[in-house]
């Protein structure tokens, strides 16, 4: 049995990690071991972002831990909004969000994008990093309803349906989340 802290609260992501990584495995979130603070995220990439998080709780608690950090990357925004990509209008509201998105990709041609995760592994003082990336498009106009954060305007490479188009089992059996989370499994296994 291994046991690991995931720096996260949402219960969500949690549990969708725990289907991925099996029983040998057991994850504990930052309310099971009694941490309320809000972990700084001020780097400048999700890998810097997501060992933030896991230096902050080795740091503190000395414990095995991962964390995730993610978002979408437009080609023609540069990149943007990357690790913004959870307030990049300026609040966490994901409809004015999105429509920032669409209104700076109104005329552009190049509608090419990625959901990136990386994922930090803090296991016997070792570091480690996994990626999880899912190529698409993005589209002018909402479709969907299901998911959360940009689903809706996201088209995976090789589907005609946005992200939000997709039940949840769909999703994660392509999604540059559940892409980091194998790796992270596979090496697991093999400790
Ligand atoms: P934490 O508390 O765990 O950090 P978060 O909401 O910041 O939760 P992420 O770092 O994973 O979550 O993602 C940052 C933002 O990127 C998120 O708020 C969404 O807007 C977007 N995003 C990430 N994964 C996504 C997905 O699968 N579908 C749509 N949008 C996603």
């Amino acid at each position: 049995m291994i046991e690991l802290i995931f720096a996260t609260n949402n219960l969500h992501k949690l549990e969708e990690v725990q289907a991925i990584v099996g029983d040998r495995v057991i994850i504990k979130s930052l309310n099971d071991i009694d941490c309320h603070n809000d972990i700084p995220e001020t780097g400048k990439t999700f890998r810097e972002n997501a060992q933030q998080k896991t230096d902050y709780l080795v740091n503190k608690y000395n414990l095995n831990c991962f964390a995730d950090d993610s978002g979408l990357e437009i080609d023609a925004l540069n990149g943007e909004p990357g690790v913004y990509s959870a307030r990049y209008s300026g609040s966490r509201d994901m409809e004015r969000n999105i429509d920032l998105v669409i209104e700076r990709m109104m005329n552009n041609e190049n509608r090419t994008a990625r959901f990136k995760t990386v994922i930090s592994l803090h296991i016997d003082d070792n570091q480690f990093f996994f990626e999880g990336i899912i190529e698409g498009t993005i589209i002018n106009h909402r479709r969907g309803s299901k998911g959360f954060g940009y689903d809706p305007i996201f088209i995976p490479d090789g589907y005609d349906k946005s992200f939000a188009e997709m039940s949840a089992e769909e999703k994660n059996l392509i999604s540059h989340r559940s892409i980091a989370v194998s790796k992270m499994a596979e090496y697991l296994k093999n400790i």
